[in-house]
């Protein structure tokens, strides 16, 4: 396949390409493509003009032997990422996030749940890359299952996905996934709220979104799961998709300490 890199995510397996046709396959568009090796992108810019191989299978859709063949300026140039929250959360600092709005339509917020160990994530329901945000899901479910199973992390921890598409992520959709996904209400909250406060939430904790359409594929961005205390302080953050349930937990049982 060939194409322009549209938008690359510092430390993000994936990047956004303008891809021409691949015949039989996929008609010219915009849209993230997955790694598998970060090295892949090592020196990419926005503007480069790439030849990749493409490798599609029923479950996962990912590039590799990326080779930049050229350069052009981008037909809308955008920038490579927002720029640099000015104040990430450090372990031990205070989470403080703005009010969400769950699932059921009613507010929700992190200080609800002092007490307990609470760990948060961010997708979007739409979201086309099986490694990204169904991979988070999928994680959770697991490590919610093992929470429900423990006598130590029963009734102590409580999971939260916030979505970073609010327009589309309504209640009664975030409520039909969660459902879909198997998460038990008790246990697991889906939520959202307004676009520039997840954002800047998010922000804090080394999350970057970036929005180009209002298209499934649209949305670009890394993944950021945090481990918050139960005093409501930052625990531990677990960057990317490389992370296993087993550290998950972990992160967990460390937190309840
Ligand atoms: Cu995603």
């Amino acid at each position: 396949m060939t194409g322009q890199v549209v938008a690359l995510v510092p430390g993000a397996k994936q990047v956004r390409i303008a891809h021409d046709e691949v015949p039989g396959y996929m008609e010219k568009m915009t849209m993230p493509f997955a790694v598998r090796d970060l090295a892949e992108l090592e020196g990419l810019a926005p503007g480069d003009l790439v030849e990749v191989r493409l490798h599609v299978t029923a479950t996962e859709e990912w590039i590799d032997q990326v080779r930049k063949t050229g350069h052009r300026a981008l037909a809308k140039e955008l920038t490579d990422a927002p720029p640099p929250p000015l104040d990430l959360f450090d372990p031990g600092d205070a989470v403080d996030a703005p009010r969400f709005t769950s699932q059921d339509g009613v507010p929700f917020t992190l200080e609800s749940l002092r007490g307990k160990v609470v760990a948060v994530t961010f997708t979007y329901t739409r979201c086309p890359l099986p490694d990204y945000c169904p991979l988070m899901d999928r994680r959770f479910r697991e490590a919610q299952d093992r929470v429900l199973a423990s006598s130590t992390l029963r009734d102590r921890v409580h999971f939260v996905t916030l979505s970073f598409d609010a327009p589309h992520d309504t209640p009664a959709v975030l409520a039909a996934h969660a459902a879909r996904v198997g998460a038990r209400r008790d246990v697991w909250t889906f939520a959202t709220a307004p676009t520039a406060d997840v954002d800047a939430f998010g922000g804090r904790l080394g999350l970057t979104v970036m929005r180009e359409s209002d298209a499934p594929a649209g949305i670009t961005h890394n993944l950021r799961t945090a481990v918050i205390t139960p005093a409501g302080t930052l625990s531990t953050i677990l960057r990317g998709n490389d992370w296993t349930t087993d550290a998950l937990v972990a992160a967990l049982e460390g937190a309840s300490r």
